[in-house]
């Protein structure tokens, strides 16, 4: 055999996955383009958010392409943050929410996008594009996936019960005022297991600035959280069986996980009656990402996932799956009117004013919460 064929031979026998590209001394030149294209084996690694995807777009993604999709699924952004900090998560896909794609970019744990494969880019939309862009700037490294909203969810039934019927459902009063949560204890209460997002409400609530650099401000929001503690049943970031199922009646939540919970029990017609209430007060409006790790296995699988998912129909069909917007403004007209017109889920421009974002804040800032929110939970 010609030594000139052999980076050939070697290089093909990667595309059925049976080993290392070897490149021969000397003829580096020849190999590399063939090795950075065809040696993906077709396998795609993912790790999102649970209840955060129709299925059916995992498996007709692997019909249409052959690429057999791994999927695992986390339930914190503090989770996702460890498995990308140490790095060789092994992962290509993965779902950070906007602020910890910010901070992780700056630590080098992404790869820039591929634009120039991702040919439904034009499907997303231009304001959820402008607004991630204060977290990636250029929108070089995540698209955005869904976003929702942080509010509550409550059984309409038990917690007018427990409450009157003139109480405001509308009002952060519900989970921050402990003569409230008093009255509620008995029949549960689940908070977001989300430092970030709990402490912003709370300060928000407090009538401070959610994204405050005041160590003072984060004193008084700890404050507020200790003093319902005792209340609250968990700290659990999957909520929609436990309200479903009515083992808790009112949770500070997320939008589409709650609209989840109301349709998994009118489904199984248990007469829990769940409702989303997007605070008067005012609360947070965030947006998940599409990333891919720098060190992921197969970046051009992941890529096509992405091009894949940017397609209207498929991303109207996870909205239609998980109840939560997608950022593809294509994707609005195959979403189902029963969707669009729920105010719980697609806020109009009155609830939309109420909403502000967390953008990513400084290191010292992030220690105070993390450290606040344990001793909160923990008691010391
Ligand atoms: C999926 C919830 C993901 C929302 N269950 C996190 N921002």
């Amino acid at each position: 055999m010609k030594n000139n064929l052999l980076p050939g031979l070697l290089c093909s026998a990667l595309v059925f996955g049976l080993g290392a590209c070897q490149k021969p001394a000397g003829d580096q030149q020849a190999v590399a383009p063939v090795a950075s294209k065809a040696v993906e084996e077709k396998v795609l690694y993912i790790f999102n958010w649970s209840d955060y995807i129709d299925p059916e777009v995992v498996t007709d993604f692997t019909k249409e392409t052959g690429i057999k999709v791994v999927y695992d699924t986390f339930d914190s952004s503090e989770t996702l943050e460890s498995h990308l900090l140490a790095g060789n998560s092994g992962y290509d896909i993965v779902v950070p929410g906007a602020p910890f794609l910010g901070r992780q970019i700056k630590v080098g744990v992404f790869r820039p996008l591929d634009k120039s494969q991702l040919k439904n880019w034009g499907n997303l939309d231009t304001e959820t594009l402008k607004l991630l862009a204060t977290y990636d700037p250029g929108n070089q490294y995540a698209i955005p996936y869904m976003w929702g909203t942080t509010g509550i969810g409550y059984d309409v039934d038990k917690v007018q019960a427990r409450l009157g019927k003139n109480v405001a459902l509308d009002s952060y009063e519900i989970l921050f005022k402990p003569e409230n949560l008093a009255k509620l204890k008995d029949c549960g209460i689940s908070f977001l297991d989300a430092p970030g997002e709990v402490m912003a409400a709370a300060l928000n609530y407090l009538g401070k600035s959610p994204a405050s650099l005041v160590e003072a401000d984060y004193e008084a929001a700890e404050k507020l959280l200790t003093g319902v503690r005792p209340y609250v049943t968990n700290f659990n970031n999957m909520q929609a069986n436990e309200l479903a199922t009515g083992d808790v009646c009112v949770a500070l939540g997320w939008s589409g996980d709650i609209a989840q919970a109301a349709a998994r029990a009118t489904e199984a017609k248990n007469g829990i009656h769940l409702q989303y209430a997007i605070p008067r007060e005012g609360t947070e409006v965030w947006i998940d990402t599409l990333a891919i790790p720098t060190d992921a296995p197969h970046p051009g699988n992941a890529t096509r996932f992405i091009d894949y998912i940017m397609r209207p129909e498929v991303a109207a069909k996870i909205t239609n799956f998980v109840a939560y917007p997608s950022g593809n403004a294509a994707a609005l007209k195959w979403v189902l009117p029963e969707i669009t017109s729920n105010p719980a889920i697609y806020p109009g421009p009155a609830l939309r004013a109420r909403l502000y974002t967390v953008p990513v804040m400084p290191d010292n800032i992030d220690r105070i919460i993390t450290r606040s929110w344990t001793r909160m939970k923990t008691g010391h």
